[in-house]
């Protein structure tokens, strides 16, 4: 592997590495090949000043976010009845996770892995550096909703009140029709006009962003929507649908004016909003995609789960998911039409596992028993209980049943994912494979969702394992560091 980099006055340093890509291919005769297909991976080094646009700046992720980096950027410490804290970035994948990048020989004899932080692997942005904005439909400041929240200590969020109050968030586009009507009385901050004039305004509050900053990402954390029918096809389709000032969800007016000022646009929420027709335009206009829907914990869990009992030979027949929260997203989630959402991208997670093991999963309709159940239970707040319940069948017949029982602060879960979908996002745009540039959904970022978007919609990867030595091997490649093929055959294991 060649690890150079080329140097010009007028163009950004690149980090280029040629990298050989090895798979097999099969035929359906069940003959196969195996190909060896050579890539050069060009990323730009100069790592750009960012703004990060939050859809749903004042809600529990968007506030948490913002409070957290503070925190970091001030080295703000606080007390709790168990003691003194310190900021940390845990949870996060590109902030604390490490990558096994080698071997190292012992003087000795015998060999030691080496391990690298994922975050070093190529140049990332520090997420401190970066400005964060974004918009609401309450005009709370950030000191307010994170009071509301009921996520950080208060004596964090007291010793940050003076940067925390100082930040507003915009006018929101906003439709009712969508989310749920409970959510009405923090309503006093939205955008007036029809979808053209909506998407406009917004596209100015993103040109704002880009005059302060090199780069801007849109991120949508806000509440989930209800799925949207019929779907939008085409590119006529949406912009009839635009133009015709037809009743559209909120988030297809954010995805689209962030299309259109080509910078990518994250989808933290499970509704679909990237319809053929908003897939198509980001193809056309250079934009950027990816989602959808944080795989935090539960979730998360159960493709790690997945990944250990059907990898063991085990078959998984059924999984009964519970869980209830009390914070603003569980209230949004107690009415149906938002939950359908929740619960169409939380039951999908397993299709690639059962698809992947006919020995288990022959193809006579009898796949899993899957179920997933939500309930807002206001007592526990932003402290969300997941039980869950993997019945597997065993040899003979047996049967092996695991209950687990998860309690966590939702939002403290989910921000280091926004962080690490912002961080590689980040570093994804500036990449390019045999000169081209990925998109215009960005499937690397699978290992953060629940859903995944990618490319090729019939190739969806949920596994955790696969999702992220899938980004690993990338960065690893593109670094110009061979990726591990775990035989260990020259060192005698
Ligand atoms: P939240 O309800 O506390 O925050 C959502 C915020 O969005 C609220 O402040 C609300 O006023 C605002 N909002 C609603 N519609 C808006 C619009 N059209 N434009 C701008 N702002 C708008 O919810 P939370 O806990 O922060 O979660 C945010 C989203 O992330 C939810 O959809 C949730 O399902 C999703 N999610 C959360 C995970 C977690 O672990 N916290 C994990 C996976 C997904
Ligand atoms: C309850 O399911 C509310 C949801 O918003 C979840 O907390 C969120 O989607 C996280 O889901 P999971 O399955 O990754 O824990």
């Amino acid at each position: 592997m060649d690890n150079s980099s080329s140097d010009h006055d007028s163009q950004p340093e690149v980090v280029s590495n040629i990298f050989t890509e090895r798979f097999t291919e099969f035929n359906d005769d069940g003959t196969f090949k195996n190909e060896l297909v050579e890539h050069t991976i060009e990323t730009e080094a100069t790592v750009p000043k960012l703004g990060l646009m939050l859809v749903g700046l004042g809600g529990n992720n968007g506030s948490t976010l913002v409070a957290g980096l503070l925190a970091h950027k001030n080295q703000v410490t606080w007390e709790s009845k168990t003691g003194v804290h310190t900021p940390n970035y845990y949870g996060s994948f590109t902030q604390c996770g490490t990558t096994k990048v080698g071997i190292k020989k012992l003087p000795k004899g015998g060999i030691k892995d080496v391990y690298k932080p994922v975050k070093d692997l190529l140049p990332t942005i520090n997420p401190t550096d970066m400005e964060v904005t974004g918009w609401d439909i309450s005009k709370d400041n950030l000191f307010e909703a994170c009071k509301r929240s009921h996520v950080l200590e208060p004596d964090l969020v007291n010793k940050l009140e003076s940067d925390l109050s100082q930040i507003v968030p915009m006018k929101a586009a906003f439709n009712p029709e969508y989310i749920a009507a409970n959510q009405s009385d923090r309503v006093d901050n939205i955008l007036e006009g029809t979808n053209e004039e909506v998407i406009e305004l917004i596209r100015a509050d993103i040109r704002n962003c880009k005059e302060r900053n090199e780069k801007v990402i849109v991120l949508w954390t806000a509440n989930t929507e209800m799925y949207l029918l019929p779907e939008l096809e085409t590119i006529e389709d949406l912009e009839k649908a635009i133009k015709d000032n037809v009743s559209l969800p909120a988030s297809v007016l954010y995805c689209v004016a962030a299309i259109k000022e080509q910078v990518l646009y994250l989808n933290g929420s499970p509704q679909n909003t990237f319809h053929p027709g908003v897939l198509a335009l980001a193809e056309k206009e250079g934009g950027l995609l990816g989602g959808n829907d944080f795989k935090s914990g539960q979730t998360r869990f159960k493709t790690a789960m997945s990944d250990f009992l059907i990898g063991a030979g085990l078959r998984i027949s059924s999984i009964v998911s519970y869980n209830h929260l009390g914070n603003n997203d569980g209230k949004n989630l107690s009415e149906d039409k938002c939950f359908q959402s929740k619960k169409i991208s939380k039951s999908g997670c397993l299709d690639d596992a059962i698809e992947g093991n006919e020995i288990l999963y022959p193809r006579d309709g009898k796949d899993i028993d899957h179920d997933v159940i939500i309930r807002y239970i206001p007592f526990v707040g932003d402290s969300k209980r997941a039980l869950d319940e993997y019945s597997s069948k065993i040899f003979m017949d047996g049967v092996n049943t695991i209950s687990t029982y998860n309690i966590c602060e939702d939002s403290l879960l989910a921000v280091p994912i926004m962080i690490d979908m912002v961080v590689l996002g980040e570093l994804f745009s500036r990449m390019k494979v045999d000169g081209k540039a990925f998109g215009p959904v960005l499937s690397y970022l699978s290992f953060f969702f629940k859903a995944p978007s990618t490319n090729h919609p019939e190739y969806v990867i949920n596994s955790f394992n696969r999702q992220r030595e899938t980004i690993v091997n990338l960065l690893k490649a593109a670094s110009g560091i061979t990726p591990d093929d775990a035989t260990l055959l020259s060192f005698n294991y």
